[in-house]
């Protein structure tokens, strides 16, 4: 019999292994993270492409797992979500159906999936928490990514009221780290600036930051972030999603990022704002004190000393950086 939570025998799979979190998250299972009882399978799509629903049957049957951390999805930042949001929706409805309705037909005993602090109302009040997901429209430019990920809350709480399953969910905040997607044009504000930076050095060029640099965003490092996938694996008991975020004290502007990637990098050339370009959402406040209330004595790393780190790795393996 496995426990849904604590110690039990455990055959987790983690969806989208191969991506931002996902090789984080191995990254701690690998470092020692990982109890004895704990068996570990990190998916890639050339395991199954999990929109197809006989290839997601046939790679659960291959791993039989007791648990899911479903980080799979079609991922990207402010301008691949403006050009996509139809792809964004199809991709990402596809692929949470196969993998909640296989993984209730394999009677999994916890799945763990990923919404994201940027499918809240984009009209709001802040700070933002867990219980405002549904109350209206989000934010015009990534709509289809939005109303896909906020059905996955909804599917959560079918399988449970039918079938007593325990489906739930986490909401990162914007993520950052080793094994981002670099891309300049499909990626995240911090991998672009950082691939950015490094180019402009190359080529003594200017920083070009897209937009007015006023948004304002809250990063969450993908090791810590790894760190509380693991504990929500193990201790997480609750149908409710739960935001994972760093507090809202420490949300900072778009510009001062930048600044903490030009420090980082030691870049000394011309940084110039591009405000041709889109600002996206002003900003999209979140609360962490119900993770506050679990967790009180979690211990985020200091932002400065997690962008020195990922600007390392970055141009450490420039070569097999995703770009
Ligand atoms: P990522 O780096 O783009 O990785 C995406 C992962 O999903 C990859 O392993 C990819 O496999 C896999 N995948 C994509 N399409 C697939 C398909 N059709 N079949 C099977 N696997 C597929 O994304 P990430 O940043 O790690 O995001 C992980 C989760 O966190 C996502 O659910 C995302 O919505 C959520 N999230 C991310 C952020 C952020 O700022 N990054 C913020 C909040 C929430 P391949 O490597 O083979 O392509
Ligand atoms: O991470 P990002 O692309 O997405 O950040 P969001 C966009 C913000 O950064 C905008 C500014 O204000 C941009 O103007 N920015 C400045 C840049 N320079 C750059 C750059 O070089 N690249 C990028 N990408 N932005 C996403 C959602 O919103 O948040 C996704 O669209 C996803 O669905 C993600 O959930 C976590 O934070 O605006």
């Amino acid at each position: 019999m496995t426990s849904s939570n604590g110690t039990g025998p455990k055959r987790v799979l983690v969806t989208g292994g191969s991506g931002l979190v996902g090789r984080a998250i191995e990254q701690l299972v690998q470092g020692g993270e990982a109890l004895p009882s704990e068996e570990w399978t990190f998916l890639s799509s050339k395991d199954a492409d999990l929109t197809n629903a006989a290839e997601t049957r046939a790679v659960f049957a291959r791993c039989q797992p007791t648990h899911v951390i479903h980080l799979a999805a079609m991922v990207g930042g402010l301008f691949r979500n403006m050009k996509y949001n139809l792809d964004f929706w199809r991709q990402n409805v596809h692929i949470n159906d196969n993998v909640l309705q296989t993984a209730h037909e394999h009677g999994v005993t916890k799945v763990i999936s990923c919404l994201s602090t940027c499918i809240f109302p984009d009209k709001t009040t802040y700070p933002i928490d867990e219980t405002m997901i549904h109350n209206g429209p989000p934010h015009s430019s990534n709509f289809g990514y939005s109303y896909a990920k906020r059905m996955i809350d909804i599917q959560n709480r079918g399988y449970h009221e039918q079938h007593g399953r325990m489906f739930t969910a986490v909401i990162p905040t914007n993520v950052f780290g080793m094994y981002d997607n670099f891309n300049i044009e499909e990626g995240h504000v911090l991998p672009g600036l950082i691939h950015k930076t490094y180019l402009a050095q190359k080529n003594g060029t200017p920083l070009v930051v897209w937009g007015s640099g006023k948004p304002r965003r809250q990063f969450i490092y993908s090791l810590d972030l790894a760190r509380l996938f693991i504990w929500v694996l193990r201790e997480y008991q609750e149908i409710e999603p739960i935001i994972l975020s760093v507090g809202e004290e420490e949300e900072v502007s778009i510009k001062e990022a930048a600044e903490s990637i030009v420090s980082a990098m030691g870049f000394k050339g011309e940084v110039i704002f591009d405000t041709t370009k889109s600002d996206g959402q002003y900003k999209k406040t979140a609360s962490n004190s119900k993770l506050r209330k679990y967790l009180p004595d979690f211990q985020f790393t200091p932002f400065s000393q997690a962008v020195k780190e990922t600007c390392d790795w970055f141009v450490a393996n420039y070569d097999v950086a995703r770009k």
